[in-house]
């Protein structure tokens, strides 16, 4: 506990030596008198309450610095706290860095390793395409005299086959003139022949008309009947045309006589001459038409229809656009169908030669 020293005041020798009292009010050093004593008792009573005043605020104040010294040592031990962790923070952060540093080396030497890796594995691929190019060239080698061998292979066989087949040209020339020589003496035997019958022909009858026949049935294929000689020609033309054409052969007409012959008519059905009923072309013309009056049909050798063997077809004829020439449409139960059409259309024609 704090003591109090202060000077006692002496009235006539003014201020005495130190008198110090205590907080028990214990008091060492001179005593003042007992005059002193009375004059200052009020004093003294000031001095303990100053001196407990100053106690007091001493011990404010002790307090005060203890709670100020307690709160900065609490302050310097969260700082030394705060310090520990920062340190240890730190040291974490430095092995943290390291071990990345460490991953980070690592990391780079594994790139190189596998950047060397990959640079052996690249030369490695060159040399196999080296390799393989240089077989590929040797291959190609290969296929190229293979190449040239099977072309020289090809031109002899080439040559082979050429020498074959003019062989065979020579063979066939050969064989072929044989033939033409062997024909030409038939032809020759032929005319000999011809010859012979036209001299007993003409000995024989003495008829042109024969000689004309024999000529027309033996060279040019007409056919025979029991009065004229009769052809059925395969061109397209009109009434006119076919009529001078047949007029062209001495003696000739467009049919006629023919059809009145029941053998010819049958002839002329069973190989066709007739067509069919929608045939366009083959309808041939005969010598049969009302080009000189209408309605009045004329014969070109000027005699009678035989109705068993030609009859006009069902309502014809009709005369439509002007029609004035006839022709066979079709056969029908043995019989020719007739039919009057436009002179000017394009029809087969069937020939008579008087025999
Ligand atoms: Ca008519
Ligand atoms: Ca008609």
């Amino acid at each position: 506990m704090p003591t109090v020293t202060y000077n006692v005041y002496e009235e006539e020798k003014g201020y005495q030596p130190k008198v110090t009292v205590n907080e028990c009010g214990l008091t060492s050093g001179k005593m003042p008198t007992e005059s002193f004593e009375k004059k200052s008792g009020k004093r003294e009573i000031i001095g303990i309450v100053f001196c407990c005043f100053v106690a007091v605020g001493i011990a404010a104040i002790s307090a005060l610095h203890f709670e100020s010294q307690r709160r900065w040592d609490r302050e310097h031990t969260d700082l030394e706290e705060k310090y520990h962790r920062l340190e240890e923070k730190r040291i974490l952060m430095e092995e943290n860095t390291m071990n990345e540093t460490l991953q980070l080396r690592n990391f780079i030497e594994m790139i190189k390793r596998e950047a060397h890796n990959d640079t052996l594995q690249w030369r490695n691929q060159t040399e196999l395409m080296k390799i393989e190019a240089r077989t590929e060239a040797l291959q190609l080698r290969g296929y190229v005299e293979q190449v040239k061998r099977e072309a020289r292979d090809d031109t002899l066989q080439l040559r082979n086959d050429t020498e074959l087949i003019k062989n065979e040209v020579r063979a066939e020339r050969d064989k072929t003139a044989l033939a033409i020589k062997s024909m030409n003496e038939s032809i020759r035997f032929r005319i000999l022949e011809l010859n012979a019958d036209i001299s007993v022909a003409v000995l024989s009858q003495d008829n042109q008309n024969s000689y004309i026949n024999l000529i027309l049935v033996k060279l040019l294929g007409w056919e025979k009947s029991e009065y004229v000689v009769y052809k059925y020609f395969r061109q397209a033309v009109n009434y006119g045309t076919a009529r001078s054409r047949c007029a062209g052969y001495l003696g000739g007409r467009l049919a006629a006589t023919a059809l009145r012959d029941p053998k010819v008519v049958s002839n002329i059905i069973s190989k066709g001459y007739t067509g069919t009923f929608h045939s366009r072309i083959s309808k041939p013309w005969i010598g049969y038409d009302d080009s000189s009056t209408e309605g009045t049909w004329r014969w070109s050798d000027g005699g009678e229809m035989n109705l068993e063997t030609t009859v006009w077809s069902p309502n014809q004829p009709d005369d439509s656009n002007g029609e004035d020439c006839g022709h066979i449409w079709y056969a029908d139960q043995g019989k020719l169908q007739l039919n009057d059409d436009e002179c000017d259309s394009a029809n087969y024609y069937i020939c008579e030669v008087d025999k």
